[in-house]
């Protein structure tokens, strides 16, 4: 039953159809569904290795409970692709992450059996017990399943709402999806508490009630195959010592773990574990268990991120997430030629250099050294490299104390998940005025990730705090140039560059140091009679501003180009310069209108009373989607050298109309 025609995946149109195959029809889709994933995402990349941990998990979840009605709530959600193909999505899942298709994290409006979206981690325990609350508020009895990874118990939220559940509802099902990796090795002493819950037989005693309930399964056939199998790999999974203990009693007063000081237990949860968690027949038995019970629980599984596929298992961290590969060997397909250095290759490279010549810099990570490269450094010198956990909070409080001693911390964090740390930075680093240097990665567009990750609102939310400097390079010559800057300043400095291959100019030796406000001119106006505009293009917007400004001149226009460098303090005087000078001035800038760099030029016109156009480009007041590229996104929301043109000679045909003022209609 295995052949492409007829696989039990092909007759899965719907979650109710996992509850009517046989226990081994069940483990046959689980091979399919590996297979699926590992041959549709070969295409276009996504989040295999998780996916790969999680299939027998997803499968045994829709065997026992009833979604839409019961409600998965999974962490990140990066590892939900194998509930999207058991719930309707299966005929698209070829699209997943690319232009209108399937999005690669859970989405509300994607479909009724994702009830809650996410993609920033850390969120799902507390969002999973909201639901309960609701639940015993309105009296229902649908299940609220969240599915956690080990690394979620890095992050501050997680422990918040663990703190919070026993208090809040007496029916909370918790799975705790143990593969021992983060993105990178999962850090820290959780970390190794997980891991002597795996090893330690001391800790991972089966509970009394939970092995005699295994027992006790009515005794068809079918069932008692279950029990048996269960039973040896109870055995198998969980050491011999703790199962005999289990059914024994000794060193157990009945309620499991009570006394072995289980965090979980302190917490009020009924810890369960570990077990299996590749082992279908146990994880459905063990959730047929914890839906009976009317207390919270938490079932710790074990699995192999990547299971299946050997190069994934052998590389957990590159497969964590990853562009095309080969779906045989898993190698990417070769590297294509000229393609210039990524932006956050450069910035761990400047680390290095940094780090060797200032002993007050050092590098602080949220769980994403390979994302922002500051594998680099821990690489080069790990004695300067910090990866603190997802936890983002932690990571700038963590800076801001180092900075109060003399040191120059760089917090490299995307854009995105920096807005987490939003009260750390204003309460911490700004109204202490530390040194702190923000390295925001991913700031524009992550265009197959979509909107949890896209990083369009940091200007807007770090221009109003005091004491900011913040900048944006045009090139990644000056992004190292701007970090070598930032680590002479004495007060938090924040640098926003993109995510993917920078511009291709060359990096010096040794790096400069920018004058703080001050803009550059690229190219000055000719003074030719042409009507003027003064194009200021921040960051990685420079490429479309120059070409947009190649196009203007060779239609007649007189172009000045300004590189703004900073988008606080502005360069006034520049700005306001050309801001006198200029027909229409054009902004460009990767960043939400709203609030962005345009907007902080349209304040300063005001306070100077300088009355000229201002045509502001950038992204406008929405969430957006994902795709399969930035150009694609670029084109359709006019973030482009045709639009911004057109933008322009749009401005001047309008100001040639007669202009109709209040006063003229009243004549
Ligand atoms: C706030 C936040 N910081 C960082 C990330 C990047 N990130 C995505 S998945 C992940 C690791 C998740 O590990 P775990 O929860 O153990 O799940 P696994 O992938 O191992 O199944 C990280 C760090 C994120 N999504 N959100």
């Amino acid at each position: 039953m295995n052949d492409a025609m007829s696989r039990y995946l092909d007759m899965v149109d719907d979650p109710t159809h996992i509850k009517k195959l046989t226990l081994e029809q069940q483990k046959q889709l689980a091979e399919e569904i590996r297979r699926e994933l590992i041959t549709k995402l070969a295409k276009n990349g996504g989040h295999l290795g998780p996916n790969l941990g999680v299939v027998e998990l997803t499968i045994a979840l829709h065997a026992v409970f009833s979604t839409p009605k019961d409600k998965f709530v999974w962490d990140v959600s990066h590892q939900s692709y194998v509930h999207k193909l058991i719930t309707g999505r299966k005929d698209r899942f070829h699209t997943i992450r690319t232009t209108d298709g399937l999005n690669g994290f859970s989405l509300r409006t994607e479909s009724e059996h994702d009830c809650y979206g996410a993609g920033h981690a850390g969120t799902a325990l507390s969002a999973a017990l909201g639901m309960c609350a609701a639940r015993d508020q309105r009296k229902s009895d649908e299940h609220v399943v969240c599915i956690f990874g080990d690394a979620a118990l890095t992050n501050g939220i997680s422990f918040e709402a663990l703190n919070n559940i026993a208090h809040t509802t007496k029916r909370f099902i918790g799975i705790l999806n143990d593969n021992e990796w983060s993105i990178a090795k999962n850090v820290g002493a959780i970390a190794s508490y997980l891991g002597k819950l795996t090893t330690n037989p001391r800790y991972n005693q089966l509970t009394r009630d939970f092995a005699t309930w295994l027992k006790r399964l009515p005794k068809g056939e079918f069932a008692l195959k279950l029990g048996q199998k269960a039973e040896e790999l109870l055995k198998g999974a969980v050491t011999g010592v703790a199962f005999q203990q289990a059914q024994t009693g000794l060193d157990s007063d009945g309620k499991g773990g009570h006394g072995s000081s289980l965090i979980f237990e302190e917490f009020g949860l009924r810890y369960l574990g570990p077990i299996d968690g590749h082992d279908l027949t146990l994880v459905i038995q063990t959730l047929e268990f914890a839906k009976n019970c009317d207390y919270p629980i938490v079932i710790h599984i074990l699995t192999q991120k990547g299971k299946g596929f050997d190069a994934a298992l052998k590389q957990p961290e590159k497969f964590h997430g990853l562009g095309p590969y080969d779906a045989q060997t898993g190698a990417p397909p070769p590297a294509k030629p000229g393609v210039p250095p990524m932006w956050q290759e450069v910035f761990g490279k400047t680390m290095v250099k940094l780090c060797q010549k200032d002993n007050s810099v050092v590098g602080i990570t949220a769980a994403m050294p390979s994302g922002t490269s500051l594998k680099l450094l821990e690489q080069a010198m790990p004695e300067r490299y910090y990866d603190v956990g997802i936890a983002e909070e932690h990571a700038v409080i963590f800076a801001a104390g180092m900075a109060t001693m003399g040191f120059h911390p760089v917090c490299a964090i995307y854009s995105t998940f920096l807005q987490r740390a939003y009260d750390c930075i204003h309460h911490d680093v700004c109204l202490q005025d530390l040194p702190v240097i923000f390295c925001m990665d991913r700031a524009g567009l992550s265009a197959n990730d979509g909107p949890t990750h896209h990083g369009l609102f940091d200007i807007a939310y770090l221009r109003c705090l005091p004491n900011v400097i913040a900048m944006a390079p045009k090139d990644e010559d000056e992004l190292a140039d701007m970090m070598f800057t930032a680590t002479h300043q004495k007060h938090p400095t924040f640098i926003r560059y993109a995510r993917g291959p920078a511009e291709g100019a060359p990096v010096k030796e040794q790096p400069q140091l920018v004058e703080i406000g001050k803009a550059e001119v690229m190219h000055n106006f000719a003074n030719n009679r042409g009507h003027k505009v003064a194009i200021f293009a921040l960051g990685n917007m420079m490429k479309i501003g120059r070409q947009a400004a190649d196009q203007l001149v060779t239609q007649g226009f007189d172009v000045a180009l300004i590189n703004p460098r900073f988008t606080k303090p502005i360069d006034d005087a520049t700005t306001a310069f050309f801001g006198q000078a200029a027909d229409v001035v054009v902004t460009l800038e990767d960043h939400a209108l709203m609030g962005g760099y345009g907007s902080v030029v349209l304040e300063l016109f005001n306070e100077k009373r300088i009355h000229v156009p201002v045509v502001r480009i950038g992204w406008p007041d929405q969430f957006i989607e994902h795709a399969s590229s930035v150009d694609y996104l670029r084109q359709k929301y006019g973030l482009t050298v045709e639009q911004t043109v057109a933008k322009v000679k749009a401005q001047f045909n309008a100001a040639a109309q007669p202009v109709t003022t209040p006063q003229s209609k009243l004549a």
